[in-house]
C-alpha cells in the first residue's frame, strides 16, 4: 500500500512568502492527519527557531501520522530534530558532480560524511526512520547515486528518496521516472538491499502527478506531496489530486478521507496568502463548473457527460455558470433552482440576453443576482 508524504509544512513553507505560525501548522497537521496521509515532514528545525519550536509542539499533539523533520547532513541538524522527538529524519546531500565540486570533496568524502551522520543519528535514536536523498538525484551521476545509496542503506537509512529536484523528468523517454526507479530497486537488490523507495517530484515542465504516477506503476513506497502543490519554484506534486487518482483510478480506494480536502485547501489558502487557482483539479472553485451551452445542456441530463470524477466525493456538487456562454438549458435549469419556473417563454429569453450581456462584461451571473435580473425584467414587462 503506498505511503504519502505530505511536505505542505516544510516544502510549502518554502513557497515565497509563505510562513504558518505554529498554532496554524498544528492545525494542518490535524486536518492531514483526519484525512489520512502517513508522513507529515513538519519542517527543517536547524532553519528558524520558530520552525524548531512548530516541530517540537506538532510532535507532542498526539497524531496517527509519523512525523519527520528535513536535515542537512550535519550533526548539528540531527540533534536539533532528535530534540524535537521527530519519529522520522530526512537527510539529503547532492552527489551531482558540479556540486562535489563546489563543495571541494571526492565522492568517498561524501560518502564517508553521510554514513557517519546516518549512523550517528540512528546510535542517537535506533527507532528513528531515516531518509536518504540524494538531492537532484535524476541529474546526477547513476554511479554516485547507486554508491551512495548503498552505503546509506548500510549504515541504516530506511529510505531512499528520489529527488526530481528541478522537474526534469519526462514520462516515456529516457527521463522516465518509472525506469529510474526500476534500476534503483533492481541495482540495490542485486546487493541483497531493499530500502523503501520514495519519489519527490516537482512541477516545472508541469509533470510531477505523472512522474509521481510513473514512479507508483514501478513500486515505489512513498509519495511526496503538498496543498496545492506548494513549494519552491512551480512546486511539487498537488495532494488533492494525487489522492484523487490513486483513489479512484488505482488500487488505493477508500484509504482518505477526500470529504475533508476541501477545508484543508481552504485553510491553507487562507493562511499562506496562495489562492487556489480557480481551475486547479477537484479543489479549485470551477472543478466542476460548466460553461457553454452545448456542455450545460448535456451535463443537466447527465453529468458524466463532461464529467469522469464525482464531485460528491469532496462533498462538493456539479454546477452551471451564467454567463455570455449560457444557453436556454442553462438559464431554465438555474430559474428552476431559484423556484422562478413558471415564467414565460418571453422573459426566459429576456433573462437570458440579459446574462449574456453581463457575461459579456467579464463576469459570472450567480443565482441571488438572478433573482433580482428576473424581478427587474418582470417590472418592466
Ligand atoms: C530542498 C530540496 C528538496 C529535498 C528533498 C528531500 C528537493 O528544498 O532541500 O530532502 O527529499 O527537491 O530535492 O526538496
Ligand atoms: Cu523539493
Amino acid at each position: 500500500m503506498i505511503k504519502i508524504l505530505d511536505s505542505t509544512l516544510r516544502e510549502g513553507e518554502q513557497t515565497p512568502g509563505v510562513y504558518f505560525d505554529t498554532h496554524i501548522k498544528i492545525a494542518i497537521t490535524e486536518l492531514l492527519d483526519d484525512i489520512g496521509v502517513n508522513i507529515i515532514e513538519a519542517g527543517h528545525p536547524a532553519v528558524t527557531n520558530q520552525i524548531y519550536r512548530s516541530v517540537s509542539e506538532i510532535t507532542k499533539k498526539c497524531s496517527h501520522a509519523i512525523i519527520g523533520a528535513h536535515s542537512r547532513c550535519l550533526k548539528k541538524d540531527v540533534n536539533l530534530a532528535i530534540e524535537c522527538k521527530v519519529k522520522f529524519l530526512g537527510i539529503f546531500y547532492c552527489v551531482s558532480d558540479e556540486r562535489l565540486n563546489l563543495y571541494s570533496k571526492n565522492l568517498n568524502q561524501v560518502i564517508e560524511q553521510i554514513v557517519e551522520v546516518i549512523q550517528y543519528a540512528k546510535d542517537k535514536d535506533p527507532g528513528l526512520i531515516i531518509r536518504y536523498t540524494p538531492e537532484d538525484t535524476v541529474r546526477s551521476p547513476w554511479k554516485n547515486v547507486i554508491e551512495v545509496a548503498t552505503e546509506a542503506v548500510r549504515a541504516g537509512a530506511d529510505i531512499i528518496s528520489i529527488a526530481d529536484t528541478t522537474g526534469y523528468m519526462i514520462p516515456g523517454t529516457d527521463r522516465s521516472m518509472y525506469d529510474y526507479v526500476k534500476k534503483l530497486k533492481d541495482e540495490l537488490a542485486d546487493n541483497d538491499l531493499y530500502p523503501e523507495i520514495a519519489v519527490h517530484c516537482h512541477n516545472d515542465r508541469g509533470l510531477a502527478l505523472a512522474n509521481a504516477l510513473d514512479g507508483y506503476r514501478a513500486g515505489v513506497d512513498i509519495i511526496d506531496a503538498s496543498v496545492m502543490g506548494l513549494g519552491e519554484r512551480a512546486g511539487i506534486v498537488d495532494l488533492a489530486t494525487l489522492l484523487t487518482v490513486l483513489a479512484t483510478d488505482f488500487n488505493e480506494r477508500n484509504r482518505w478521507s477526500l470529504k475533508k480536502i476541501p477545508e484543508l485547501y481552504n485553510f491553507v489558502s487562507s493562511y499562506s496568502g496562495i489562492p487556489i487557482p480557480v481551475n486547479l483539479p477537484t479543489t479549485g472553485k470551477h472543478a466542476f463548473t460548466h460553461c457553454a451551452g452545448i456542455h450545460t445542456q448535456a451535463t443537466i441530463k447527465n453529468s458524466l457527460h463532461y464529467q469522469s470524477l464525482d464531485p460528491e466525493l469532496f462533498g462538493r456538487k456539479s454546477e452551471i455558470s451564467l454567463d455570455h456562454m449560457s444557453g436556454l438549458s442553462s438559464i431554465k435549469y438555474s430559474l428552476e433552482k431559484i423556484g422562478e419556473d413558471g415564467l414565460k417563454e418571453n422573459i426566459i429569453s429576456e433573462v437570458l440576453s440579459k446574462v449574456k450581456d453581463i457575461g459579456q462584461k467579464g463576469r459570472c451571473v450567480s443565482l441571488s443576482e438572478l433573482k433580482y435580473v428576473v424581478r427587474s425584467l418582470k417590472e418592466d414587462n
